[in-house]
């Protein structure tokens, strides 16, 4: 078999992308994955920006394929900083010599299915390569976006985005700085630039909740009570609802006397733990009035912290529910506000207008910077599988046939696209949950089936479009059932102008999830066409 005919071809060496280079190779088949950067990580390859970590725990966020990885390794902190995980990410590509199957530097352009033979083609600029199987591991949130405002390539000094943040870092002493955004990478970062720079002004749009992280060494204790229950511990994440395991709610939160609750809040504050206060009551992301005690919480949080109750009202979350865009964990963001060279500009009052030469103009003022940081996200779920031209049987390009928002079998296989996998796709728990959960699951799900097809003499495999109507319609129902739909978010793909509107994650839960995923395979793979 010639290296430009395998059996598979993974796009993106991420998380996903390692795990299934790891199992399709173990399972006998040829691979080569394909990777825009010039190093394994994904996400965490990517945004070094500064005060980068995650915000599930080390211990949890973390492979659980190998026993033998997960006792060697040593995590040093509760959450863990972006040089760490990439660090981990790099051990794991070396342990299971993975890297002499990427090919890095090297961006996936198309990928055309040839019905008669049964096979992909997969263009980069360098090469196209043929394979049976196609799995799309380009993450949920790879694909950035930068304010929808003129006059970027004007500015005098230099602009950054924090989801590809230069390797060497930036410094930002002395400087003038301005931050656009102010989602969980600009409120992890807003409180160490600001300590460098000389003065910080942050463009908010929206205000996000926020909790402390409460961030701190792990100690050898609870490192090795945690390896030594680790096949407990893991089992318990994906039952879980979100793939972390937190004590089950069972009372609504307005069935309880209001001081009660407030304990509760506080408990899950002090730990830092968001699925803790989003868990804590039964009804807090279905039940806007249920929602708002948890919202209170935040805001009088946000008042006790800062200042002057003018930008303490600034911060406060009011036009979407606790938890219906992602809440973010933060080391000092709120009270970052109190130095005397931190400013905030409310976009709601006085919108962007434009980026000058100097910096940031809006409706009222410029704001002269010296350098200027987006933190403003990414065209989510879809961005990174609609920049790669997919076509399908009879030529369907897959943006065409997810104009609409998109359209999968379990956020796994699209009909009209043979052979071809999305790992942690559109219509999965994906984004609502630890992502490195959903990910081994997905990966195992679609190994499974691959193996499925070869042990039965089958090559390929496709859902139907009933299958697939079925599961839009039933993600949208679950979802419908909870606040998310109510606001705008990347979630719901309102960060992006001309996105359509559709609620892009499956919020039923990682472990119930799991269990549909179980059972259609244990029916022969019911909604699949396998031939
Ligand atoms: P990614 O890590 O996004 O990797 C996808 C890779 O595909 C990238 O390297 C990209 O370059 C490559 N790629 C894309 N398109 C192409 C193409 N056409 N050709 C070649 N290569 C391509 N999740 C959590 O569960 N907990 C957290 O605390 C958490 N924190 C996060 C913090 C940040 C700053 C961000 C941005 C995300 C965070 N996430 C978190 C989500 C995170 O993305 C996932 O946890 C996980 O890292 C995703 O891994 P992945 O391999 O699926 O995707
Ligand atoms: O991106 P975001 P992010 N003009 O979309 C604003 C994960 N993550 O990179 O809310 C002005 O959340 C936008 O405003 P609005 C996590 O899943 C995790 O911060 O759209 N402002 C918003 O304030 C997260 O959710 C961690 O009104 C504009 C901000 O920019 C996801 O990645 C850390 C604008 C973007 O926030 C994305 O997070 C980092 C415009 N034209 C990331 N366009 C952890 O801590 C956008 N904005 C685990």
């Amino acid at each position: 078999m010639s290296h430009n005919d395998v059996d598979a071809v993974i796009v993106g060496a991420g998380i996903a992308g390692l795990y299934q280079l790891y199992r399709l190779r173990n399972a006998g088949l040829s691979a080569r994955v394909f990777e825009t950067a010039d190093g394994v990580g994904g996400t965490w390859y990517w945004n070094r920006y500064p005060g980068a970590r995650c915000d599930v725990e080390s211990m949890a966020y973390s492979y659980s394929f190998s026993p033998e990885l997960e006792q060697e390794w040593v995590w040093t902190e509760k959450y863990p900083t972006q040089p760490e995980i990439l660090s981990y990410i790099e051990h794991v590509a070396d342990r299971f010599d993975l890297r002499k199957d990427i090919t890095f530097s090297t961006r996936v352009e198309s990928c055309v299915w040839d019905d008669t033979a049964g096979r992909w083609t997969v263009t980069t600029p360098s090469e196209a390569v043929t394979a049976q199987f196609v799995i799309m591991a380009t993450g949920c949130l790879s694909h950035s976006k930068a304010p929808e405002i003129p006059g970027a390539d004007r500015f005098r000094g230099p602009i950054h985005h924090t989801g590809h943040w230069p390797h060497e870092g930036v410094d930002l002493t002395g400087k003038r700085l301005a931050v656009i955004g102010t989602g969980s990478s600009g409120i992890q970062s807003i409180p160490i630039m600001a300590d460098q720079a000389a003065s910080t002004v942050v463009f908010q749009r929206t205000p996000n909740f926020s909790m402390p992280a409460g961030n701190r060494p792990l100690q050898e204790g609870e490192i090795s009570d945690m390896k030594g229950r680790y096949p407990e511990f893991r089992k318990a994440q994906r039952e879980s609802a979100f793939g972390v395991p937190v004590e089950h709610a069972t009372q609504s939160a307005l069935e309880v006397p209001a001081a009660e609750r407030t304990e509760r809040y506080q408990a899950a504050w002090e730990q830092g733990n968001l699925v803790a206060v989003l868990g804590a009551y039964t009804d807090t992301i279905t039940d806007a009035a249920a929602n708002d005690t948890a919202a209170q919480f935040v805001r009088d949080k946000i008042r006790e912290t800062v200042d002057d109750p003018a930008t303490a009202e600034k911060l406060s979350p009011r036009t979407f529910p606790f938890g219906t865009k992602r809440p973010c964990l933060d080391t000092g963001y709120y009270a970052t506000f109190n130095k005397p060279n931190v400013d905030l500009v409310d976009l709601r009052e006085t919108p962007l207008v434009e980026i000058t030469e100097n910096g940031v103009r809006t409706s009222e003022r410029e704001y002269e910077a010296d350098s200027i940081v987006f933190a403003t996200g990414f065209d989510a779920m879809t961005g990174a599988l609609n920049a790669i031209d997919i076509r399908g049987r009879d030529g369907v390009s897959l943006r065409d046939k997810w104009a609409d928002g998109p359209r999968t079998f379990l956020g796994l296989a699209v009909a009209g696209f043979p052979n071809l996998f999305t790992i942690t796709g559109p219509s999965s728990p994906s984004v609502l949950s630890n992502m490195i959960v959903s990910i081994e699951q997905h990966v195992d799900w679609v190994t499974d089936l691959i193996e499925h097809l070869r042990a039965n003499g089958l090559d390929r495999v496709e859902p139907t479009t009933a299958a697939e109507d079925e599961w839009v319609e039933h993600v949208r129902v679950v979802g419908d059932a909870t606040l998310f739909p109510t606001a705008d978010s990347w979630y719901m793909g309102s960060n992006v102008p001309g996105k359509p509107r559709v609620f892009m994650a499956y919020v039923g839960g990682v472990g119930p999830y799991r269990e549909q995923c179980d059972a259609i395979a244990a029916d022969g793979y019911r909604g699949f066409v396998l031939g």
